[in-house]
């Protein structure tokens, strides 16, 4: 019986991402019902709620923001990059940091239409909506860097990759438990993104809850470590983070789409001692 947290699990894992499809995974996700910028019960406004808060509320400063497993989203830094002088995404596959790539360099065919996320942020900032194209400008400004990250190495990034401080935030989302075969790997990768963050810094983490599976694409069924409150507190324990705040987000009937399994989603709000 192969040891949890091994080799295999987390190469099989790799294998599943191979045939991650961007433009499939854009769909299911980031379009209604999911994000549905008119309904305060879909998934990507309570989301882009959460991270606001957290990044408004005056406890997170610093310099460098770090996403990790980005994917080909950018959401998750919408709030993020108007604090933070410098902005690193991350992803393990090219195909999703060229999807980025094409955003940031403002080239044509990107997947998918970021314009009223933009807005969205711009209005829980109490901006005008059309302030979307400053935000869209301070982003492209601030995002220095795509990197490559495989989370279950014990230094994720290549070396000197990030200043030796390490980073002041680092924000991820549905990245750990949809890449780990089991509980301890995913508390093993909590444990690797931490040496990227320095003592003090904070952990702002989006996850899904009672989710086995999700499609990346088209017939293309990935596998999903299926988390409750109480492990997600425990893994972030014993990872060693404080945790500051839970929030968690049951999915209404409607935005149970057949595209996952998945039941709630969490936000954390941790830090490094
Ligand atoms: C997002 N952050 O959409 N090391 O928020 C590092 C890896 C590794 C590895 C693969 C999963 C999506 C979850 C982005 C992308 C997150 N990706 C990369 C999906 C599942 C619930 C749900 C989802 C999405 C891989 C939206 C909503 C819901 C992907 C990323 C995981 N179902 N990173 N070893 N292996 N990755 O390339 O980009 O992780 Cl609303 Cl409910």
């Amino acid at each position: 019986m192969e040891k949890k947290g091994t080799g295999n699990g987390v190469a099989a894992m790799a294998a599943y991402y191979q045939s991650f499809d961007p433009v499939a995974y854009l769909q299911y996700n980031y379009t209604p019902p999911r994000a549905d910028f008119e309904r305060h019960d879909s998934i990507v406004p309570w989301k882009l709620g959460c991270l606001h808060r957290a990044f408004t509320e005056g406890d997170v400063n610093g310099e460098l923001l770090v996403d990790i497993g980005s994917g080909p989203t950018l959401y998750q830094v919408l709030s993020g990059c108007e604090l933070f002088g410098k902005v690193v995404l991350t992803d393990f596959l090219e195909v999703n940091r060229r999807e980025l790539r094409r955003w940031l360099q403002d080239e044509e065919g990107c997947s998918l239409d970021w314009t009223p996320y933009l807005q969205h942020v711009c209005k829980l900032e109490g901006r005008r909506p059309s302030a979307w194209t400053e935000k869209a400008a301070r982003l492209r400004q601030v995002v220095s860097d795509i990197l490559p990250i495989d989370v279950h190495c014990p230094q994720p990034l290549a070396p000197n990759a990030l200043p030796s401080a390490g980073a002041d935030c680092l924000v991820s989302s549905f990245c750990l438990e949809s890449v780990s075969p089991d509980l301890t790997t995913f508390t093993r990768a909590l444990g690797h993104i931490r040496g990227l963050l320095r003592p003090g810094g904070h952990l702002l983490l989006i996850g899904a809850l009672g989710e086995s599976y999700y499609l990346g694409g088209p017939g293309v069924k990935i596998p999903v470590v299926p988390l409750n409150e109480a492990q997600v507190c425990t893994s972030l324990k014993d990872s060693g983070y404080t945790l500051i705040r839970l929030e968690v987000y049951n999915l209404p009937e409607d935005m149970r789409v057949g595209v996952d399994d998945v039941s709630g989603v969490f936000f954390v709000k941790a830090r490094k001692e």
